[in-house]
């Protein structure tokens, strides 16, 4: 299947702020917890298997990794949050550089937040959407993983979960995803290629 995506490549791997890409053009991050899926995500929507590197040490690739997919227009796969097992003083590197990332970066248009199916909307997500809705940022939750449970489950968890973020904002969407199996890539990549026209 060909989307805007399908000829992505690596641009950078930032460990600091002041070493992104110029703030130009436009960008969307994909935010999640350690382990969530996010580069798998990135890997499924570019069809690009090894683009972006998954972890087998979860918390371990801790960078910024740009992809370019347009002149000017990027994926950014965002260091993971909520990893327990990484030294505090990494973890404060991580948060003020996520904080001052999401805070000051201009071409950012909105955050594909990603979260495992079976544990969903923890606190950081929710301070994710709760922030994105502030900033007037685009924001789409993908339930990911949902190949670990039965339809029934699934079901469940989307009607749930669409329920909490409707609590929060009224323009974030929320769909099943699993990046593994590349099922749901269409739905997400028609979700988000309005975004960059939108903004242009
Ligand atoms: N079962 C299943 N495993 C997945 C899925 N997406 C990612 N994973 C696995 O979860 C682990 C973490 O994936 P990764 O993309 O590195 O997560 P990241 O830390 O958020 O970038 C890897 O072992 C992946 O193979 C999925 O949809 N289903
Ligand atoms: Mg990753």
């Amino acid at each position: 299947m060909s989307n805007l995506f399908n000829h992505c490549e690596f641009l950078v791997s930032a460990y600091k702020t002041s070493q992104l890409p110029p703030d130009e053009g436009m960008e969307i991050a994909f935010a999640g917890r350690s382990n969530s899926g996010k580069s798998t995500t990135i890997n499924a929507l570019t069809n690009h298997k090894g683009l972006a590197k998954v972890s087998k040490t979860p918390g371990r690739t801790q960078l910024f990794n740009c992809f370019e997919f347009k002149p000017n227009m990027r994926l950014v796969d965002l260091p993971g949050y909520g990893y327990a097992k990484v030294p505090v003083k990494m973890k404060k590197h991580w948060d003020t550089e996520i904080d001052s990332y999401l805070m000051n970066r201009e071409s950012l248009i909105g955050v594909v937040i990603i979260m495992d199916i079976r544990h969903p909307m923890k606190v950081f997500d929710e301070q994710m959407l709760n922030w994105a809705h502030q900033s007037g940022l685009h924001a789409h939750v993908l339930l990911n993983k949902a190949d670990k449970l039965n339809n029934n489950e699934t079901k469940k968890t989307l009607m749930k979960v669409t329920r909490e973020i409707a609590k929060i904002s009224d323009t974030a969407t929320c769909q099943v995803f699993s990046a593994l199996r590349k099922t749901g890539t269409a739905e997400l990549s028609a979700v988000i290629t309005p975004w960059f026209k939108q903004a242009q």
